[in-house]
């Protein structure tokens, strides 16, 4: 997949999201992935530090790392995160597969962050073939929980986003809107000719994820004009790559003027066979590829300016 020569943007800032820890990948996976409160923490405010406006967080069980939306343990961690730094919290309304609707919200109601995901639709994600993988399990949980995602759907019906909105948006929450398919930007406009949602929409085109659309930069352009058919100038739009594909689809999405997000959510490796040690690590790097172009990172306030956020 090579970038084809696109001028960079050279007027706006790219902001960088990071997804801290997600629910996908397993500790036995990488020793580096966050699971304590004080490891998600910890690497929250280092990667603000080193330029990531927006951290993306869910919540893990401290003592297996197993997905978990109780809010007694993100309450560990995301008041240290607010006092640490000035980054812009998201909290994710996806939450594990497997978790129930009203699960999935706990920690976005309680703590009302500026942000939180939206998954625009409902599909299959499946990661089974890490199950299959020559692994030392630290948890039992880990491969009985990774093979059965071929038969499991990520459920979000039309009645579960207006659920989600109803619940949430009274909060001045701001959604980051989840789109792993070209009709999750259709399910979006919907809502926003339903006036259930306001402008600017800021919208992650995710790809590779087996069950979404591929990661090939055709795909990242079809997204676009997409979207710019039907949000025309009221959006921003971000790139996030599943795993091996992080890199070059942010670096594709920089040059074609959006924004991106990195982190050990996505994916667990910093180069090819080399384990990302913390996730400022690829926070610094995507910086770097960012600046190279002659572009700048947004800041925290910045980045609430352009997404109209509520504010710390
Ligand atoms: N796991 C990512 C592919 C969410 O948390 O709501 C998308 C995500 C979803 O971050
Ligand atoms: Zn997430």
């Amino acid at each position: 997949m090579t970038a084809k020569k696109i001028p960079a943007q050279k007027s706006k800032k790219v902001i960088i999201s990071c997804a801290i820890t997600g629910s996908i990948h397993t500790p036995s996976m990488s020793p580096y992935l966050p699971v304590t409160p004080d490891q998600i923490a910890e690497q929250s405010v280092q990667a603000a530090r080193v330029g990531a406006a927006i951290i993306h967080l869910h919540a893990r069980k401290p003592t297996t790392g197993e997905p978990t939306s109780d809010t007694t343990i993100f309450s560990q961690f995301i008041p240290r995160i607010e006092q640490d730094c000035d980054a812009i919290i998201n909290i994710s309304t996806g939450g594990g597969l497997g978790m129930s609707l009203d699960d999935r919200l706990n920690a976005a109601q309680k703590f009302q962050p500026e942000l939180c995901s939206l998954n625009m639709g409902s599909i299959n994600f499946d990661v089974s073939r890490a199950a299959k993988a020559d692994m030392n399990w630290k948890n039992s949980w880990e491969p009985l929980f990774l093979k059965q995602t071929d038969n499991m759907v990520f459920k979000n019906t039309f009645r579960d986003i207006a659920y989600i909105l109803d619940r949430i948006s009274p909060l001045g929450t701001r959604f980051e809107y989840e789109c792993y398919d070209v009709g999750h930007l259709y399910n979006l406009a919907h809502f926003a000719e339903q006036g259930l949602i306001k402008p600017p929409f800021f919208i992650q085109f995710i790809f590779g994820v087996m069950g979404g659309i591929g990661a090939d930069t055709q795909n990242m352009e079809f997204m676009k004009q997409t979207a710019d058919k039907l949000f025309g100038k009221d959006y921003l739009w971000s790139v996030l790559g599943a795993g091996r594909h992080q890199f070059p689809m942010a670096e594709h999405a920089i040059q074609m003027g959006g924004n991106v997000r990195v982190g050990l959510e996505d994916n667990l490796y910093i180069a090819k066979g080399q384990l990302a040690k913390n996730n400022a690590e690829q926070v610094l790097a995507i910086r770097k590829i960012i600046e190279q172009k002659g572009l700048q990172v947004a800041g925290p306030d910045e980045t609430r300016d352009m997404l109209g956020l509520k504010g710390k």
